[in-house]
């Protein structure tokens, strides 16, 4: 895995609030996560095919089943993805990047544009969170090649400078461009395609807009994502993808630090091994 960042990548993040990494995976490692991940995903669906979106519990042939079919916390349920997951490197990366002093995972998810999938409408990923935070980021990682085709990545670039928390247009639950009437002054920002290669891995910040496209090929477009809580983070009352037992134990304004459902990856006071 190539963790190295150098300061220039950091610095374009924290300008746009994404960053592509090309060859974060290598050829080997691209072959072990696509094999982890297409396992549980078939296995997920097998075993309750209403469980692939608890984000969204969307059951109907609606729009947003079509946008992509997702998997949450494949890392609970499946050793192999977990193994790879729960790595202190992922976690070190994501403090470099976003500058917090340690990494959580929140959740991880699959994100499968199927052929003939519709666009994935713009969004910010924070607002919904169970935490708000400036420093909070995803790790999307490319398991085929993201084109402008099959449904690649948008970006607003340097809209989490201005983002805010009570945005109100959220993943799944509006047209492609109804961001824009909370943010009219993003109107003028250009969107930014990334196409990147299997095995490339995009840090995301939590406040940046982003979309996908469609895809309109015969293939696929599949991606794991993993979204990374600061270590720091108080709740702030939403649910999100909490389970139940931690959700029902928060009061807002609560630390968020639950080892178990939560697990911290990388601390710069302890680091991890
Ligand atoms: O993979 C995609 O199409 C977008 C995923 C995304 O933005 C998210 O899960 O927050
Ligand atoms: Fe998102």
């Amino acid at each position: 895995m190539h963790t190295a960042l150098t300061s220039e990548q950091i610095a374009s993040y924290r300008e746009n609030g994404y960053l592509a990494v090309d060859n974060l995976l290598d050829e080997t490692e691209l072959a072990s996560w696509r094999q982890a991940v297409d396992q549980a995903v078939a296995d997920t669906i097998a075993k309750d095919s209403a469980s692939h979106d608890i984000r969204h519990n969307q059951t109907g042939e609606g729009y947003y089943q079509q946008v992509f079919m997702q998997c949450v916390n494949l890392w609970k349920s499946h050793a192999t993805v977990k193994a790879l997951v729960l790595d202190a490197r992922i976690g070190q990366m994501a403090a470099e990047i976003s500058g917090a002093s340690g990494i959580r995972l929140f959740h991880d998810h699959a994100l499968i544009k199927a052929p003939w999938a519709n666009p994935t409408n713009f969004h910010v990923d924070n607002p919904m969170d169970p935490y708000h935070s400036q420093q909070a980021t995803m790790l999307w990682i490319a398991l085929d090649n993201a084109t402008l085709q099959n449904g690649c990545l948008y970006f607003l670039p340097g809209s989490h400078r201005t983002s805010r928390y009570d945005t109100t247009s959220h993943l799944g639950q509006a047209g492609i461009g109804d961001l824009i009437a909370d943010y009219p002054e993003w109107a003028c920002i250009k969107p930014q395609p990334v196409e990147v290669k299997a095995g490339a891995g995009i840090f995301i910040s939590g406040m940046v807009a982003h979309a996908a496209g469609p895809n309109m090929t015969l293939n696929p477009r599949r991606a794991f994502a993993m979204l990374f809580m600061p270590e720091d983070v108080k709740f702030n009352g939403q649910q999100s993808v909490l389970p139940d037992e931690v959700f029902n134990r928060l009061q807002i304004g609560d630390a968020i630090n639950d080892d178990e459902h939560l697990p911290l990856l990388y601390s710069q006071d302890a680091p991890t091994p």
